[in-house]
């Protein structure tokens, strides 16, 4: 449940709560709820609604081959076959994909080792809707692989901004699903239009253990009835704006299915990134990370040139705990009653 308070502005809505699946767990809709697109659509309808309500659907954006080739190359990953990931040796060759696929929830940037996952980042339809709502010149910063296997958590309420800051608030996630993602499988679920009031609301800690070790936005002026789930088809990239507060639940489903997700980060070239901190002397109004792809258009900070930064690395999904995240102030709620425990 998210912090509602009652003094804050009242948001103008354009998806109406009841339009598509409702409680129909499993039901994926034929009739498509508002928001959902194909890449021969008006790109004016697209912005428009966009613009709105803080995402976009885009169906067909990948064919069925290339969502093939995606999760070979996810179990290849997990596999240990582009390289060794921190804290997790290469499978054992007697090992099945399930029990490799199994141990991860998240992998963050792939792209960096993997050509399949690099070549998606320059999917044709993806850059045209992305020229649609963030402008002509775009750059890539990020790519996070979720495996999500049956029994994985999701991610608290956030806003992506929190964790990317654009000056110009055009940062843009482009979520590639893989897999149906249903309500049962952990899908993702958004607050249409929240992205509007351009606040980034605090963070705190969740203790929830259906959420990873991120923690959850607070103080919102949203229920969490009001949030819409996104359930798509494969091949299907849900877009949602920076400030757009989002989160999933864990995935439900029978064990040895997953959802999986390749979700990739783009924002404006014209606007400097300030992610990380900034190298000594340089203020944070003038860092810009560098470490970026430029997707479409041209990068007026061309001159700066590129860097190579991030290494692919694993995203700690709460199991055996959040120390890597959070050290000792990121504990469940199970977790801190059996400290309460011991000391009675
Ligand atoms: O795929 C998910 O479960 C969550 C993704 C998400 O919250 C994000 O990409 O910001």
């Amino acid at each position: 449940m998210s912090s509602a308070t009652t003094d804050t502005p009242i948001r103008d809505l354009v998806v109406p709560h009841n339009g598509f699946a409702g409680n129909r767990i499993n039901q994926f809709p034929t009739k498509r709820p508002p928001g959902y697109f194909t890449p021969d659509a008006d790109p004016v309808a697209v912005k428009e609604f966009y613009e709105a309500n803080g995402f976009i659907v885009l169906e067909n954006a990948f064919n069925e081959a290339e969502i093939e080739a995606l999760k070979l190359e996810t179990t290849q990953i997990c596999r240990g076959e582009r390289g060794e990931l921190p804290d997790h040796p290469k499978a054992d060759p007697s090992e099945t994909d399930d029990d490799v696929l199994r141990r991860f929830l998240c992998i963050h940037f792939p792209h960096k080792y993997s050509e399949p996952m690099l070549r998606a980042i320059h999917n044709k339809p993806t850059i045209d809707a992305l020229k649609t709502v963030i402008g002509p010149n775009v750059k890539c910063m990020q790519s996070m692989l979720f495996i999500k296997s049956s029994g994985k958590p999701g991610q608290a309420w956030h806003q992506d901004e929190d964790y990317i800051p654009t000056r110009d608030r055009s940062l843009t996630g482009s979520w590639i699903s893989m897999d149906r993602a249903t309500q049962n499988n952990g899908c993702l679920w958004v607050i249409p239009g929240s992205h509007k009031h351009g606040i980034i609301w605090d963070q705190e800690w969740h203790a929830d253990r259906r959420f990873d070790c991120a923690e959850q936005s607070v103080d919102f002026p949203y229920r969490d009835e009001e949030s819409i789930p996104v359930e798509v088809e494969p091949g299907s990239v849900v877009f949602f704006n920076g400030y757009l507060l989002h989160r999933s639940l864990p995935n439900k489903a029978p064990e040895g299915t997953y959802r999986r997700a390749l979700v990739n980060h783009y924002m404006s070239c014209e606007s400097r990134l300030h992610w990380g901190t900034p190298p000594e002397g340089v203020s944070v109004s003038r860092f810009d990370y560098r470490d970026i792809i430029v997707v479409a258009g041209k990068d007026p900070m061309a001159h700066k040139g590129y860097e190579d930064i991030q290494k692919p690395s694993v995203r700690p999904s709460g199991e055996g705990g959040c120390d890597k995240w959070g050290g000792k102030t990121r504990q469940y709620q199970d977790e801190l009653d059996s400290i309460e425990k011991t000391k009675v």
